[in-house]
């Protein structure tokens, strides 16, 4: 035996054929592997010693999922349903052998073999819905046979990635063996399917599970009421959802039938193009041009943060989650427990969802130190300050931390806004000084924005970026600006926001525009929730804006019960007379007799400003790509990922058609308005931003 063709390989060992697979990096299904597979089982089937097939990959996974990149081109033979369909037919049983992370492609055809074990650190899922697709290969037909309905509407919905032990409960997994000995023991299990004369299990063939649910429409529409919020906008999770009803409902070769035209018509969906371009967008982000993989990179076994709030206390708890000790520095001791109480109280909210032990919870807090003296983090590897956003203040943090933490150590700031340069010149090692934006909550939202400084070393990056992935972040690399790449987009957005209230639109038009958009809400709503006296200061004059007016009524959001919005006890919120009477005696004031601004203007403002502000911070190189600027706003501000980005949803409407709206509205898009000359460039070439790579 031996090589079946480059990638897959067929060793016979007594009656067990080992068919192991071997393409890098993921063992994705591209052609040559399906054609590996397709004829090593078909050569194992053929060779009359064989009793049965091992199927197993080499590297750190096994199969996961069909190769992305051949999506949208047709597909050489073997297909993979000739794949699947010829190890399920096989006359002798096939056993899969899981390691690493079995997706997609790679659980179907797990699930077409006739056994499966699996080391237990393998998990599995179907994470096509991530994709705008829905799986093509009998997932939907086959999971829910042998998980059961539920738990197939909840992993193909979700996309969830299931640990071993979870799918060996739930029968799909036949058995876990020893961590570092998969062959071995896959090996084992297929002596014992000989000699027990173990059936062929086909799970096409069972039934059970399903006629659990069979002919009561409302076991499914109770998962789709219960999940609505969650797939608002998305087309996947219902297409998902209709597959595993035909499961239920029809012969297993007519339910195979119904998933391949669903999955067909996803992926020509402009939502499943925009969610597939987000996923190379998202691992492109990690590739910093100027920074050689071989960089040296800092080790950081030791963390201090300054701070205690909300910001300082959610930076805190990626590191305990990540097993790193952190040192957290406050000011006085009722900030410090508070801030500390907060944590716990989190970690113990998680705990009680079931999704944290308990004993963990102690092992988290346990790598929480608190003090309050800033020599406490003198031998920390890095020390991220989150005070209050005011340069005077980080200028003096900096200096103090500049003369107490070891030399070599980073420091970071966690400001929004603030120039990096300026707070990295307060110190004699600018080199190692670099930005490090979390979102709020920080211990939650997966952006964080990197800043690099005009002296940060390439060193200080690479680890920085290498440290995100450890804590579970997706990292841009941003340069220095007012507001870096996310909220100087934002402002531009708030900017006509705010100029439409003063033109005739009510905080809840824009929102709603925005929330239709597929925006988990509008600027208003946004701006209530996170309070509206974030850097207020009360106003020493008459000329207050709107905004400020409702701070000093005492309507600052949420927290106070009523801000833009008004909100009952389940801060459920509804617009609000006050606001509006405020709006109207704004406009009197001004002299403006209100318009009806179309949805259509409010969408277009709001968006159109933010790709040319996009498009701006291109041209100054503050983002590397457009792509990257598409990643800050899906992980950041909740854009809809089904539309790629606001810079991927310029190319879908076409730049020149942006232009022309832009253009269009200038007159009333403000004094410091002018249109990006990449932008206009682009447009007028015909080019798109995805073209500038
Ligand atoms: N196709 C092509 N390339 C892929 C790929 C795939 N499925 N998965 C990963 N890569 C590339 C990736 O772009 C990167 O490349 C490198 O591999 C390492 O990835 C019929 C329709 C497996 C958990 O959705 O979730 O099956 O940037 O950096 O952090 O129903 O990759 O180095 O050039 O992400 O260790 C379903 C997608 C497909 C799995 C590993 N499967 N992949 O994570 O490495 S649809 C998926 C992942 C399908 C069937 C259908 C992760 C990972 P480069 P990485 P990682």
């Amino acid at each position: 035996m031996g090589a079946v063709n480059a990638v897959a390989d067929l060793a016979i060992e007594g009656e067990i054929a080992v068919l192991a697979l071997d393409s890098p990096p993921v063992n994705a299904l591209s052609h040559i592997l399906r054609e590996g597979i397709f004829n090593g089982i078909k050569q194992a089937i053929g060779n009359d010693a064989v009793k049965t097939i091992v199927l197993i990959c080499r590297g750190r996974t096994f199969v996961a999922g069909a190769d992305i990149t051949e999506f949208g081109k047709p597909m050489k033979s073997p297909s993979f349903n000739d794949v699947l369909g010829l190890i399920e037919g096989s006359p002798k049983p096939v056993i899969a052998a899981l390691h690493g992370t079995a997706l997609g492609g790679g659980l179907e055809l797990a699930l077409s073999c006739h056994y499966r074990v699996s080391v237990p650190s393998a998990k599995g899922g179907l994470p096509e819905v991530h994709l705008g697709i829905i799986p093509g290969a009998g997932g939907t037909q086959r999971l829910p046979r042998i998980v059961g309905p539920r738990r197939a509407l909840e992993m193909i919905t979700s996309g969830a990635h299931v640990n071993a032990a979870t799918l060996h409960r739930e029968g799909l997994l036949d058995e876990i063996v020893a961590e570092d000995e998969l062959r071995a023991g896959a090996i084992a299990f297929a002596a014992k399917v000989i000699a027990q004369k173990m059936p062929l299990k086909k799970i096409r063939n069972l039934d059970e599970k399903l006629a659990e649910v069979r002919g009561k429409p409302a076991f499914f529409a109770e998962f789709r009421a219960a999940n609505a919020r969650k797939f608002r906008g998305f087309l996947a999770p219902e297409y998902g959802i209709r597959a595993i009803e035909a499961a239920v409902d029809l012969p297993f070769e007519e339910g195979l039938a119904f998933e391949g035209r669903l999955f067909e018509e996803l992926l020509k969906s402009p939502q499943s193009a925009a969610q597939r371009y987000a996923f190379f967008a998202e691992r492109q982000a990690g590739k910093i041009p100027d920074i050689a993989d071989d960089t040296p990179i800092i080790p950081i076994a030791k963390t201090g943060v300054i701070g205690a709030g909300t910001m300082g206390g959610g930076i805190s708890m990626n590191f305990a989650n990540a097993g790193i000790p952190v040192t957290i520095v406050e000011a006085n001791q009722e900030a410090l427990d508070r801030g500390l109480g907060v944590i716990r109280k989190n970690y113990e909210n998680t705990a009680k969802r079931g999704r944290l032990k308990p004993e963990d919870v102690e092992r988290r807090m346990n790598l929480l130190k608190g003090s309050l003296d800033m020599q406490d983090l003198a031998d920390c590897d890095l020390v991220i300050e989150a005070v209050f956003e005011d340069m005077d203040i980080k200028k003096s943090v900096f200096t103090r931390l500049d003369g107490i933490v070891k030399q070599g150590a980073i420091l970071a700031t966690n400001t929004s806004y603030l120039n990096v340069n300026e707070i990295a010149a307060m110190t004699r090692r600018p080199e190692h000084v670099i930005g490090l934006h979390f979102f709020s909550p920080a211990n939650v939202m997966r952006l964080l924005e990197i800043v690099r400084g005009k002296a940060t070393s390439k060193s200080v990056i690479a680890t920085s970026m290498k440290l995100a992935k450890k804590i579970g972040k997706i990292a841009v690399l941003v340069g220095v600006c007012h507001g870096f790449v996310g909220n100087r987009m934002l402002a531009a957005r708030q900017a006509q926001a705010n100029a439409m209230l003063m033109e005739g639109a009510m905080p809840w038009d824009i929102d709603k525009v925005l929330y239709d958009f597929g925006m988990p809400m509008g600027p208003f709503a946004m701006a209530d929730l996170a309070g509206l006296d974030i850097g207020w200061k009360k106003a020493t004059s008459s000329s207050a804006n709107i905004r400020e007016v409702l701070c000093e009524m005492d309507r600052r959001g949420q927290k106070t019960g009523a801000g833009f919005y008004d909100y009952d006890d389940k801060r459920n919120a509804r617009p609000s007379p006050v606001t509006e009477k405020l709006v109207n005696d704004f406009l009197a004031k001004a002299g403006v007799t209100p318009r009806k601004i179309t949805d259509e203007e409010i969408l277009e403002r709001c968006i159109h400003t933010m790709i040319n502000e996009g498009a701006k911070i291109l041209e100054e190189k503050i983002a590397i790509r457009a792509s990257d600027i598409d990643i800050v706003w899906i992980n950041g501000y909740g854009w809809p990922v089904y539309r790629g980005g606001p810079m991927f949803y310029a190319d879908t409407l076409g730049l020149a058609h942006v232009v022309a709206k832009l253009k269009e509205h200038a007159p009333k898009l403000g004094a410091g308005f002018s249109i990006s000359p990449l932008l206009e460039k682009l447009a007028a070439t015909g080019q798109r931003f995805q073209d500038l790579q």
